[in-house]
């Protein structure tokens, strides 16, 4: 029996993964909110760090999509959504900065994705944020999409810091049968397990999945689980059930591209319950993140945003994200904040209670500014701008200069200004 399309899968497996962490040992009471130094005092926080591809800023309901996404929508209406949220405009260079908290241009991942035939990886002597995790006593699993190289075994996930994978190393294989093509003449089955490929796992992924768990498994580690879905990406394929509730609409790509945002949505709100279940979801940070803009020619909407996957419009870097946890100071707010992609890492090292060292970190540590500053004061974010192909920069710091004296209002933050090319 096929099992559905690989966001279906990643989710289902990822929930298996989450019952099978679910005793976390001794707790210790805390309050509402908490903070850095509480999180150190405290027991260990964990983290669910969903990743999904090529969402587009306005393919999600509470952007006023036609999208249904209802649990997202209330994850988020529960949680800060963050509305100044940046990310880069393709797969590889945006997961790059997520592990290592440095932008691609100091990694020599700025060209392009990393294509199947390039013997490109992750610099070897950059600590990813998994490896620092683990430093800090963390188990650390990831299922779903790498993209980050796989030339030698050192590049692989499981060489880069995740004590267990599952999932494709590349970027846009076919999503029942796991075949990923760089041309037509470089064709291979893209679905594995650690490092070899789990040729036994096409349609009985779920039960062996839940052996190495329990192989894996220690009760007593708090979670960082790196769920990395390849929806929506192409190839556009969902189980039927999902388009049949797109039935009205008319253009195929976008219909096809809806059901899968669709699918999505259900598997996230499996993997919620899932935490609620095993008792984990008290204690759990769950950031939600787009890794790119939409592209339009595949049905994604990035309204009203000009641009999209690919581009350096602000369609194509900025992102859906939000962050939900019952931890949270302030919940149900929007943030205005600046925030990128790169700031996950120092966040999610503090949060965890890890020695920091900013050496060679792009990234902030912004949790101050989503978990107390939700509101949307975006002056109070540490970051000033974000460097890539262009620089920009936030109102804060506009204000400054002499051309713009006037006072920032704490309720109303514009979007960064493009500026002018950079080589710097
Ligand atoms: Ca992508």
């Amino acid at each position: 029996m096929r099992g559905g399309i690989l966001s279906v899968f990643f989710l289902v497996i990822g929930v298996t993964l989450l019952g099978g962490l679910s005793c976390l040992g001794e707790h210790e009471s805390m309050d509402d909110s908490f903070g850095t130094e509480k999180v150190k005092r405290f027991r260990p926080t964990h983290f669910i760090f969903i990743m999904v591809d090529d969402q587009g800023y306005g393919d999600i309901g509470y952007h006023g999509s036609d999208i249904h996404t209802p649990v997202l929508d209330q994850l988020a209406a529960e949680g800060v959504k963050l509305e100044n949220y940046y990310v880069q405009p393709i797969c590889s260079p945006s997961r790059s900065q997520l592990m290592t908290g440095r932008y691609q241009i100091h990694t020599g991942l700025q060209h392009s994705i990393i294509r199947s035939r390039q013997p490109l990886c992750l610099p070897p002597g950059i600590p990813t944020l998994p490896e620092r995790l683990v430093e800090a006593g963390y188990a650390t699993h990831m299922v779903g999409k790498w993209h980050l190289g796989f030339c030698r075994p050192s590049c692989l996930p499981t060489g880069r810091g995740f004590q267990s994978f599952l999932g494709t190393l590349t970027g846009s294989g076919d999503h029942f049968s796991y075949r990923s093509c760089d041309g037509a003449e470089a064709c291979g089955f893209d679905l594995h397990d650690g490092d070899r490929p789990a040729w036994e796992m096409a349609g009985n992924y779920s039960t062996l999945l839940v052996k190495q768990i329990l192989r894996s498994h220690d009760p007593h580690k708090p979670l960082f689980l790196y769920l990395s879905l390849q929806a929506a990406h192409t190839p556009l394929q969902v189980p039927d059930h999902f388009l049949h509730r797109y039935d009205s609409q008319g253009n195929r790509v976008r219909r096809h591209y809806a059901a899968m945002l669709s699918c999505l949505d259900d598997g996230v709100g499996q993997v919620v319950q899932e935490l609620r279940t095993s008792g984990l979801y008290q204690n759990t940070v769950l950031i939600y993140s787009s890794d790119n803009g939409g592209q339009p020619l595949s049905g994604g909407s990035n309204w009203p945003l000009r641009g999209g996957k690919g581009t350096y419009w602000e369609g194509g870097i900025r992102a859906v994200a939000f962050v939900h946890s019952p931890l949270l100071k302030k919940k149900g707010v929007v943030s205005r904040a600046l925030i990128h992609v790169s700031d996950w890492y120092p966040t999610l090292l503090g949060l965890a209670g890890a020695p920091q060292s900013h050496r060679g970190l792009d990234g902030h540590d912004v949790w101050g500014t989503i978990n107390t500053h939700g509101g949307g004061f975006c002056q109070m974010s540490p970051r000033s701008f974000v460097k890539g192909l262009y620089k920009f920069t936030s109102f804060h710091t506009i204000a400054h200069s002499s051309a713009f004296e006037s006072p920032l209002t704490t309720t109303q933050c514009p979007v960064p200004t493009v500026m002018k090319p950079t080589n710097s």
